[in-house]
């Protein structure tokens, strides 16, 4: 395709398909985005990123990724929504507009590509990435389990063979040293958004314990507004609060990295379902998750704008 008027937004693509949609929507906005490639992954695919960005030297930032167990396309579909969302309602939603002229915006679409082209080529219910080391028989390392944060703790596995193992080491694997270090290097980021699926929850760290974090009453109320903004949308229920009390103990996990290297408004999303389609989620909700999911995103950037 040469343009993104092409491009169906109710449909699930192939990483192809999404890597060439991203260069149409540089080249088509490249008033307001770019895009970055910040590393590449275990099998050596480019590890992407676009940045929404109205100008200025070092605005504080706000992090979205989707995708970093390939198996939750409804993610990735949810994070090309949102791209295109926020280059459309620049300019003319005052909530957004605010936001971008004084915050940039990055948004990693697909954070697992190996994983993900796995899912089109051979297993369309791998998790993992697609990691290999001498002498370890099974394939992977659980891409949320592998940061430094609480790494090796409980919710996570030592066996290489599970779908939760850790990797040999913290940020052992490409895929999350590569936001490790752009993460770092730009040193102002203020929130950060990592986007799973399923089971409609909105949720904050800690995962590794169930030690609350200094400014959980915020984050608590911040949740419930955001699920607020979702639910009046199409009328789905998110439950919220932080990881390890929601769901379950989780270590090594992204946000919990996010916060402890303070970004104090670090979430983690489970879009739709509930588990009757479970990672099948049907293409026909791709726009009504993308378009709930979006208000409560709106939501959380706003606070951290005015906080
Ligand atoms: N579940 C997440 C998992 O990695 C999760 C749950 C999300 C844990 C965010 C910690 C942080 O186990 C899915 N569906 O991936
Ligand atoms: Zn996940």
């Amino acid at each position: 395709e040469r343009s993104t008027s092409s491009f169906s937004y109710s449909s699930y693509h192939t990483l192809e398909e999404i890597y060439s949609w991203i260069d149409n929507f540089v080249m088509e906005h490249s008033d307001i985005v770019s895009k970055i490639q910040i590393g590449n992954s275990f099998e050596n695919r480019s590890i992407l990123v676009l940045k929404f960005s109205t100008g200025g030297s070092r605005h504080p930032a706000i992090w979205i990724d989707t995708g970093i167990h390939s198996r939750e396309w409804i993610t990735h579909a949810t994070g090309i929504w949102t791209a295109n969302k926020i280059v459309s309602d620049y300019g003319k939603d005052r909530v957004l507009t605010d936001i971008l002229n004084a915050m940039d915006i990055f948004i990693e679409l697909v954070t697992n590509p190996d994983g993900f082209a796995f899912t089109h080529s051979m297993n369309r219910l791998w998790r993992k990435n697609k990691s290999i080391r001498p002498g370890i028989f099974c394939i992977g390392v659980d891409l949320n389990r592998n940061w430094k944060s609480g790494f090796g703790g409980n919710g996570s596995n030592s066996n290489p063979c599970s779908e939760t193992y850790h990797g040999p080491s913290p940020q052992s694997e490409p895929e999350v040293a590569a936001i490790v270090n752009f993460i770092t290097a730009h040193g102002n980021f203020k929130a950060l958004i990592s986007i799973h699926s399923y089971s409609q929850m909105l949720m904050y760290p800690y995962g590794r314990s169930l030690e609350p974090v200094s400014n959980q009453r915020e984050l608590y109320d911040l949740a419930k507004d955001a699920v607020e903004a979702l639910y009046k949308v199409h009328g789905i229920e998110y439950i919220f609060g932080s990881i390890s009390t929601t769901l379950y103990v989780a270590s090594g996990i992204t946000v919990d990295w996010a916060y402890d290297s303070g970004i104090k408004y670090a979430f983690s999303f489970e879009l739709r379902d509930t588990g009757h389609y479970g990672f099948l989620l049907p293409a026909t909700q791709i726009i009504p998750t993308a378009q709930e999911t979006w208000m409560a995103l709106r939501t959380i950037m706003e606070h951290t704008l005015n906080h």
